[in-house]
């Protein structure tokens, strides 16, 4: 059994839209941020950055203690190793390539754009501008790199799953999916899987019954 350290973002998404795919049996911990609960000392020992998601997997490969670990990038792909799932061994190096382009460009420039769009307590045109266009740009990559291709690196993978949950909030960053056909194809190929259909229910179960509040997110 895997518990997932859970809050309806992003970065919650990929998880549960990977555990949907490969249908490993899940527990979920809300893990409130808005409420500050991300500071609590038992949530800190699984996840030292304060962030979710993060997970406990009390039946590792090799036996022994239960495996802590955070940061969603690593837990896609510790994942996608136990289950040899999601991770095609013949693109390997593409996927590792795309998922780090997602965690390092695309989900933190994103999070900025939604920091400085709406929630920071004042409106600086200079960082909303320069974080709309850096996202417009890596949408453009993203563009580019599915112009001959279904998955953004051989077979559906977790480079996809990574980068999926943060173009659906494209109204939010300012973004025209008209403005990126191949992105805007793969999108509505991924969005229609069962198991996003799931994940994202769960998402939306989960935020009609928890004090959810989107505007007093602390990040992204
Ligand atoms: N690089 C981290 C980022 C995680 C992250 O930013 N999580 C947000 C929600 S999407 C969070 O927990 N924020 C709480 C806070 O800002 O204190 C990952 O991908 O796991």
């Amino acid at each position: 059994m895997i518990d997932l350290y859970y809050w309806p973002t992003p970065n919650g998404n990929k998880i549960t839209i990977f555990l949907e795919e490969v249908r490993l049996l899940y527990n979920i911990i809300p893990v409130n941020i808005m409420a500050g609960e991300q500071f609590n000392p038992d949530f800190l020992k699984v996840s030292p950055n304060n962030r979710i998601p993060a997970i406990v997997d009390h039946e590792p490969v090799n036996g022994g203690e239960p495996i802590a670990i955070f940061e969603s990038g690593a837990i896609l792909l510790y994942l996608a190793e136990k289950t040899g799932k999601l991770i095609p061994q013949d693109a390997r190096l593409e996927v590792l390539q795309w998922l780090f382009w997602q965690m390092a460009g695309l989900g933190p420039m994103a999070g900025q754009n939604h920091h400085f769009s709406e929630y920071a307590p004042e409106k600086i045109d200079y960082a909303i501008n320069r974080y709309v266009k850096e996202t417009g740009r890596l949408y453009g990559v993203l563009d580019k790199r599915l112009a001959d291709r279904e998955f953004v690196a051989g077979d559906y993978s977790i480079a996809d799953i990574a980068a999926y949950p943060w173009i659906v909030p494209y109204k939010r960053q300012s973004q025209n999916l008209e403005d990126f056909p191949n992105l805007k194809r793969w999108f509505e190929t991924i969005k229609a899987r069962p198991a996003t259909i799931r994940a994202y229910e769960k998402a939306e179960a989960f935020k009609n019954s928890n004090p959810y509040n989107d505007k007093v997110m602390l990040s992204p």
